[in-house]
């Protein structure tokens, strides 16, 4: 009896110690890795911790149906191959979720989404307010400073891939608020794509946006970027982006840039999940202060296209935030 009783620990302890060793990581991408730093990130990631533990990685990308995510997700797990599944997007926890219960024993981390009290699941948002509010103030500020390619009117856009509860209840009223602390009079239009990959109709959104005298558009669409960028740059109007450093897709039109720091954020979750200490069941909120966060404020193109008065009124509301003088409250998802 003894025996089989050692015999049981040794392997429940080898295996644990061969979990830690070699972590079998599983990275699911809803939506597809190139053009969507977001996800770039994340993957990036999960690639930098299996290389320095010598573990492997799969990356499987979900594409842009999401009717097919929560079934892909199922099997992805069921294939029994991963010790830890990550994804990244405020959808995900709810499929998750769902999926979790029928795998009770996988684990995963969920970035840039919210869910609280699944003992298996570990969460982190962003809080998008901050971000949203930073490049709000920003791109107010430049369009009333008067430099080329502004105009009076009180008008900055925004093209969302789709509406959903972060985007409508963080990341819009942050943009918003950032924008009316520079004048209250602030309208900010914003476009619905309708999906994340969609270039051409971006670009016709954009060229829409900037006609209508909206001299800043915030792109939050993906890959469908690319059609943003090429409008502006071929009407010599502005963009400010969320997410990652874009100055060098439009050096002299990208004002500004926030970025999050989904990389790390990602190679740590997988770090303490594999060391035991990653507090599965919580639901963290990161941002600036935690270091998540980021305003590009010393970039060259930044320095170069945004005028100094500008840059010292984004740095003093920088330091508010970081300070704890200004702060967000996380509304409830
Ligand atoms: N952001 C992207 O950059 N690319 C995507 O393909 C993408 N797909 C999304 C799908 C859903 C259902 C949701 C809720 C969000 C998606 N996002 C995507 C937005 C992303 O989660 C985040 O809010 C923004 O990147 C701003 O940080």
């Amino acid at each position: 009896m003894r025996r089989i009783l050692s015999y049981i620990l040794l392997s429940v302890i080898a295996a644990v110690s061969l979990w830690a060793q070699s972590p079998r990581i599983g990275v699911f991408i809803p939506g597809q890795r190139e053009g969507s730093p977001i996800y770039n990130t994340m993957a990036r990631g999960a690639e930098r911790l299996a290389a320095e533990l010598k573990g492997s990685v799969r990356i499987y990308e979900a594409g842009f149906n999401q009717a097919e995510w929560q079934e892909k997700l199922t099997s992805f797990v069921a294939s029994g191959k991963f010790d830890i599944v990550i994804t990244s997007n405020p959808s995900m926890p709810e499929l998750v979720n769902k999926v979790s219960k029928v795998f009770p024993s996988q684990k995963f981390i969920c970035l840039d989404g919210y869910l609280q009290g699944n003992p298996n699941v570990y969460s982190a948002l962003y809080n998008q307010i901050e971000q949203g509010y930073i490049t709000g103030y920003l791109a107010g500020l430049v369009s009333i400073s008067g430099i080329k390619g502004t105009n009076p009117d009180r008008k900055v856009g925004m093209i969302i891939g789709q509406n959903y509860p972060v985007m409508d209840k963080m990341i819009i009223p942050g943009f918003t608020q950032g924008l009316k602390a520079v004048d209250p009079s602030f309208q900010l239009d914003v476009r619905v794509l309708g999906n994340w990959y969609d270039a051409a109709k971006a670009a016709d959104l954009a060229r829409s946006l900037y006609a209508s005298g909206a001299d800043v558009i915030l792109p939050i669409c993906g890959s469908a970027s690319q059609g943003v960028v090429k409008v502006a740059q071929e009407s010599g109007h502005f963009l400010v982006f969320f997410d990652d450093n874009e100055f060098d897709r439009a050096p002299d039109h990208v004002l500004a840039c926030a970025v999050l720091h989904q990389e790390d954020l990602a190679y740590r979750s997988l770090k303490s999940a594999i060391n035991g200490t990653l507090p599965f069941g919580k639901a963290d909120v990161v941002g600036m202060k935690e270091g998540y966060i980021e305003f590009l404020s010393s970039h060259p193109s930044y320095i170069r296209n945004v005028p100094e008065q500008v840059r010292r009124k984004v740095d003093a509301a920088i330091k508010s935030i970081l300070s704890g003088q200004l702060t967000f409250t996380v509304p409830s998802l």
